[in-house]
């Protein structure tokens, strides 16, 4: 049933040149993936507080990644982590999932919890060191395939805290044999997610700093390996759209790590913080899914991974991830209002305000109504939010954990 809001905001839009058909199309197609890591107790490397209820299994994190689902109707998969997520039998976690409604999404080595690995992980000086590394990513594109996980999603913490630590450019060199010895154990579909940042928990330099370093090296493996953006791992003021940008033109984005931050790689709820800079990620994707001329950068831009990479310290970790998922969703509905017509006109006449105006305009929309008629449409909640809160399963967990 369409109700007033509705009807006005399509009003709305078509005075602005807009159709919602293919714009609802579109946002039932929007998925987002959840981390695993995100529904248990882990977080800063300050004080970690225990919630109540928080997930202490793997069984418990895909029960609660289905919730956030069930609710949202955007988060069929979850990210897991090995080898906190590790089990004996990987085609079991994978049936448990599906017997949830949900899939097995990136699977994320961990390279930086071991003691081996104080001086880094595929970079270490020690051979035996990055041998066992090398070993896990071999380990986790196993995994990816007994879960029939399309994407592996490397980060690593490999980096040096003094000048004259280490050789920065023989660690280069170990980066990049280790990384081509675990894509030639990839089969054909599987994808490398290679992911960069520039500081911490190395504060002196990091192997793999910036987009620049990670998009080379993904160009020196081959056509399997992508970046992958993290939006909280840049220097401020980045212009991580033009990364973005950039980075679809030359066909290796291979997918988001969500979340925002205020100063450094704070995790916290994607669109908190920085809500015009999600949407101008999500306009620089339309623009290039747009480009007809180019049907490989439409490919790249049809083919992201988005996922959250968050870790809820002092805010229930269900509710914020649930909140975290319908901000992408507000703002990559925002992103489909623009009038491409309009800014087109514009940039082509040199028109620097009415461009901006155009781009801006979208962005100050609401698209509450639109997202309640799509919700209804997908047989969700209107208000996902309430409908977690009302559901009980908040309280279920505190009387069954
Ligand atoms: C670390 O800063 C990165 O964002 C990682 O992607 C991620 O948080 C980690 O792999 C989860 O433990
Ligand atoms: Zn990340
Ligand atoms: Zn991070
Ligand atoms: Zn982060």
């Amino acid at each position: 049933m369409l109700d007033r809001a509705y009807r006005e905001f399509e009003k709305r839009q078509q005075d602005r040149g807009i159709s919602l058909k293919g714009i609802k199309e579109k946002l039932k197609m929007l998925k987002i993936e959840t981390p695993s890591w995100g529904y248990s107790d882990q977080g800063t490397r300050f004080r970690t507080f225990k919630q109540p209820g928080a997930a202490r299994s793997v069984e418990e994190r895909l029960q609660d990644a289905a919730k956030v689902h069930e609710v949202t109707g955007l988060c069929p998969s979850v990210a897991i982590h090995i080898p906190w997520d590790k089990v004996d039998d990987y085609s079991q976690l994978s049936n448990r999932a599906a017997s949830l409604g949900i899939t097995i999404g990136a699977v994320n080595p961990n390279l930086f919890q071991d003691d081996d690995y104080m001086l880094g992980s595929v970079c270490n000086p020690d051979s035996r060191v990055r041998s066992k590394a090398v070993a896990h990513l071999i380990e986790c594109v196993d995994v990816a395939r007994a879960v029939k996980s399309r994407d592996i999603s490397l980060w690593f913490a490999d980096g040096t805290n003094y000048p004259g630590q280490a050789d920065l450019r023989r660690r280069k060199g170990y980066m990049e044999e280790a990384l081509a010895e675990m894509y030639r154990s990839m089969d054909p579909n599987m994808r490398m997610l290679i992911e960069y940042k520039f500081f911490e928990p190395a504060f002196y330099h990091t192997d793999l700093a910036d987009w620049g370093m990670a998009y080379q090296l993904a160009q020196k493996l081959g056509p399997q390996a992508e970046v992958l953006v993290d939006t909280g791992h840049h220097a401020q003021g980045t212009n991580v759209e033009h990364i973005v940008a950039y980075l679809l033109d030359e066909r290796r984005l291979g997918g988001f790590h969500f979340n925002a931050r205020k100063y450094a790689d704070d995790d916290l709820i994607v669109g908190s913080v920085n809500p015009y800079e999600l949407y101008l990620i999500f306009h620089q994707i339309l623009s290039a899914e747009r480009d007809q001329a180019h049907p490989l950068v439409q490919d790249n831009a049809r083919n992201i991974a988005y996922m959250i990479d968050q870790s809820h310290n002092i805010e229930p970790k269900i509710p914020a991830m649930i909140r975290s998922v319908l901000n992408v969703q507000y703002q990559y509905a925002k992103a489909l209002l623009v009038n491409w017509n309009l800014l087109e006109e514009a940039q082509e006449r040199g028109d620097v305000l009415a461009a901006e105006a155009v781009v801006r305009e979208a962005f100050e929309q609401d698209p509450t109504p639109l997202l309640h008629a799509v919700r209804e449409e997908m047989g969700i909640a209107p208000n996902p939010m309430k409908a977690y809160s009302e559901s009980g399963y908040a309280e279920k967990l505190l009387q069954s954990r």
